[in-house]
This record gives structure tokens, C-alpha cells and sequence, in this order.
């Protein structure tokens, strides 16, 4: 009899290693929990803060011009209503939110006026799209997350988020609203990217549901989805199966980037002809991942939390809480090394413990004038680095 318990003993200590090693070991490793952050790449002296903008979740460059487009919100309200972290501590959204924009130059920030527009917007994902007919108009394209209808609750039914179609021109405060699109498929948007046409986009879905304890299975499961909607066609699911989506980014001929938050990784998709996704990499970067973006070069640009305990900790309960950063660039390697299948090149340009820059979830790099910017949920900051 002892041997058989023992037997059962030592199998049961097998298994348990097995998923250890399996799953839990590699999931631990993404989030960091044992990892000592590094420091470098950045320096405060060449580092600039800006005060005035904060909660800024999104930035995206306009690379012609250096100007910053921002979704922006303010500390106090993301601790009230984050529908993407289970916020929901008012019955409505966020009235304090805004995009603005930010000139690296004069430092001027302008604060958009939404016209056409009489709703509240409550920002998270954004993109900016310059116009296929007129590269001084731009589309914008915006993660809403709306409060559901009067008399539901938002922690029993989520919220009602949809994607807000703006259009603009370069440099103007106005931002006029073309149309909202709302659809089954857009259940838990996290970040969007737009066509030039104003009419179509991709948005990721963090989640498989919009309340309720499946969405801490997502953690662990490939349950999230990718949509494409077309403001005539209404919208459909692009790709699925994906683990935790997060930020999403486009290139020019139409290779999409999304970001695995959880699986610490990046995965590359080629949009088909029926604007379906085709997956045709996953680059492993080794943190939790958040927002991505492209410089004109055509490197990625990666925001990473060395430590994601910790960034959980700032957005959801101390937006004080210092978080580590590090920010990656990933670009196609050239190098002997693509000839043994390392097609592409990741780089950690910089990683700070969070006295620097804290809790950065968004990222951008203006090749041509050298700047990188980085924003997050509790603060924003600028930077030069280094070309290399
Ligand atoms: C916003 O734009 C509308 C329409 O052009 C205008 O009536 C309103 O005064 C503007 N508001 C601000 C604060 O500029
Ligand atoms: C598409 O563009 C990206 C970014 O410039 C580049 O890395 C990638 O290799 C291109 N893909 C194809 C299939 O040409
Ligand atoms: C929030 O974090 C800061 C920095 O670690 C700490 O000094 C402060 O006591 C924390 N506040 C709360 C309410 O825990
Ligand atoms: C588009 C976007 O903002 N995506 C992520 C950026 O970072 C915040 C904070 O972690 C996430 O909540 C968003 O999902």
C-alpha cells in the first residue's frame, strides 16, 4: 500500500512539475517575478517631463510634422472607470477625458474640440491615419468605452464600447465626428488601427467576455480575437485564438503587429485579400507587453513592464506605485544570424526600475528628429536616444 501512495505521491510530483514547467514557469517568467530590472539607456538629464499630460493610455506620431496625438484622461477618473481592468467604481464613464495634441517644439499641448459630437468619450486605443485622398487630413480612429444604456449596470453587463470615427486636419484643435461604430464583434476593444480610407479598421479584444470570471481564464488561454469593421460592411472576425491581445500596429503594406500582453510576445499577421489575418510570425520578446508602434523606418517599437505586478499595482489601485519600464525595437535582422532563422532582430533599447519613467504603456519614436516619447497611465515623459 505504501508503495502505491508513494507511487502516486511521486507521479503527482511529476505532473505538478510537468505543468510547472509547462505553464506556469514560463507565464512567471514573462511577468517578471523574480526578475531584477536593469537601468540603462536612459538618462534624466536628457529626459523631459510633461505634467500637464497625464493617464495618457495612447500616443501616435505624425511623422511629417513631429506633432503627438495623445487619449488622455486624469489619474483620479482611470481608478474610477477602466472597463479594461474591471474599473467600474461609478455607473458612468470618464467625463474628464480628451485627446490633445503635443508639439515637442514649442511644448504646446492643445486640447481637441470634439464637434459634431455631444457623447462623453471615456479614451483608451487610438490610431491616426493620414487620409489616402489628402495626407493633410487625418482620420482617427478611437476606442470609446461608453457606459451601457441608463439602467444597466456596468459591472453586471460591462461596458458598451465602441470605435468613434473623427476626422481632422494637421495641426487643428477641431476634431469632427464622422460616425460611431458599434458591433457585437467590438466586445472589449483595446486599440485600434485604422485604414486611410476613414471607413475600416482592425481593433484587438483583450478579453472573451466583458465581466465576469472568465476573463481571469483569459489569462492562460488563447481566447481573444482581432476584428475588422468597415463602417458600410459592418465587421467580422479577422483572427482568433490569440492570448491576451493588446496594442496593434500597421505597417504600410498592410503587415499588422500584435501585441500577446501576457505571452510576452509579438505576433505578425498579413492582412488577406477578404481582410482576414494570416499569421505568419511571433517574434518572443520575454515580458508583459503593452502598446505598440512603427517608426518610418519600419521598426517596431515595443513597451514592456519588466515587472507586471507592478504596473497592475499602479493602475489599479496607486497610481504613485513605481512600475519599471523597458521599451524594445525590433527591426528584420540582416545579420549572419537570419541564416539559422532569426528573422528578426530584438533590441531592449532601455529599462528603468521606474525612477526615470514609471509605468509606460505606450511608446513612439520619431526617426527623422530622434525623439522617443513615451506616455502611461500616470504620467509622460520624452527622451533623445541614440540612433544606432
Ligand atoms: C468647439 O467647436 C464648436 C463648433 O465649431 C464651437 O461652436 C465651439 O465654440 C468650440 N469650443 C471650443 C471650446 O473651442
Ligand atoms: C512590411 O513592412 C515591414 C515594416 O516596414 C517590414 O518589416 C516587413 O518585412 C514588410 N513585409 C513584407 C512582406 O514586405
Ligand atoms: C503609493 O505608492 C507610493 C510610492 O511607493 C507610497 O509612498 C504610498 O504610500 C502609496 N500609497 C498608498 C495609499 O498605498
Ligand atoms: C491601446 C492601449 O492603450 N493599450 C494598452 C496600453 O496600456 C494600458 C495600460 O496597461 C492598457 O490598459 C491598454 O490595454
Amino acid at each position: 500500500m505504501a508503495g502505491a501512495l508513494f507511487t502516486t505521491l511521486g507521479l503527482t510530483a511529476v505532473v505538478l512539475a510537468v505543468l510547472y514547467q509547462v505553464y506556469l514557469s514560463p507565464f512567471l517568467a514573462v511577468l517578471g517575478v523574480f526578475r531584477t530590472p536593469q537601468t540603462f539607456g536612459l538618462d534624466s538629464s536628457t529626459c523631459k517631463r510633461i505634467p500637464e499630460l497625464q493617464a495618457c493610455e495612447k500616443i501616435v506620431l505624425h511623422q511629417p510634422t513631429g506633432l503627438l496625438y495623445l487619449a488622455c484622461s486624469d489619474l483620479n477618473s482611470r481608478l474610477q472607470w477602466s472597463p479594461a481592468v474591471d474599473l467600474f467604481h461609478t455607473s458612468r464613464e470618464s467625463n474628464d477625458d480628451y485627446v490633445a495634441t503635443y508639439d515637442p517644439v514649442t511644448s504646446k499641448i492643445s486640447r481637441l474640440n470634439l464637434s459634431n459630437f455631444k457623447k462623453e468619450i471615456s479614451v483608451h486605443g487610438m490610431d491616426v491615419v493620414p487620409s489616402e485622398a489628402n495626407a493633410d487630413e487625418l482620420y482617427v480612429y478611437m476606442v470609446n468605452h461608453r457606459s451601457p444604456p441608463a439602467g444597466q449596470d456596468p459591472k453586471v453587463v460591462g461596458a458598451d464600447s465602441v470605435i468613434e470615427i473623427f476626422k481632422t486636419k494637421v495641426g487643428s484643435d477641431q476634431l469632427t465626428h464622422i460616425t460611431t461604430v458599434s458591433h457585437p464583434i467590438i466586445m472589449t476593444p483595446n486599440d485600434v488601427a485604422g485604414q486611410a480610407d476613414g471607413k475600416s479598421f482592425f481593433v484587438t479584444n483583450d478579453h472573451s467576455s466583458k465581466v465576469g470570471f472568465t476573463r481571469v481564464l483569459d489569462m492562460f488561454r488563447s481566447t481573444t480575437t482581432v476584428g475588422y469593421c468597415h463602417v458600410d460592411q459592418g465587421c467580422k472576425v479577422a483572427a482568433s485564438k490569440l492570448l491576451t491581445s493588446n496594442g496593434i500596429a500597421r505597417a504600410l503594406n498592410d503587415t499588422l503587429y500584435v501585441a500577446s500582453g501576457l505571452g510576452g510576445k509579438v505576433t505578425v499577421f498579413e492582412k488577406q485579400a477578404d481582410n482576414t489575418l494570416l499569421l505568419t510570425d511571433v517574434i518572443p520578446i520575454g515580458q508583459a507587453l503593452d502598446n505598440l508602434s512603427l517608426d518610418s523606418n519600419g521598426h517596431l517599437w515595443v513597451a514592456a513592464f519588466p515587472k507586471a505586478f507592478d504596473i497592475i499595482e499602479q493602475i489599479t489601485k496607486n497610481t504613485s506605485h513605481p512600475s519599471p519600464v523597458a521599451a524594445f525595437r525590433v527591426s528584420v535582422n540582416t545579420g549572419p544570424n537570419s541564416f539559422y532563422g532569426e528573422k528578426y532582430k530584438v533590441e531592449k533599447v532601455f529599462e528603468d526600475s521606474g525612477t526615470i519613467v514609471s509605468g509606460s504603456t505606450s511608446v513612439a519614436y520619431d526617426a527623422e528628429r530622434k525623439l522617443l516619447f513615451m506616455s502611461g497611465t500616470s504620467f509622460m515623459a520624452f527622451a533623445g536616444v541614440a540612433s544606432r
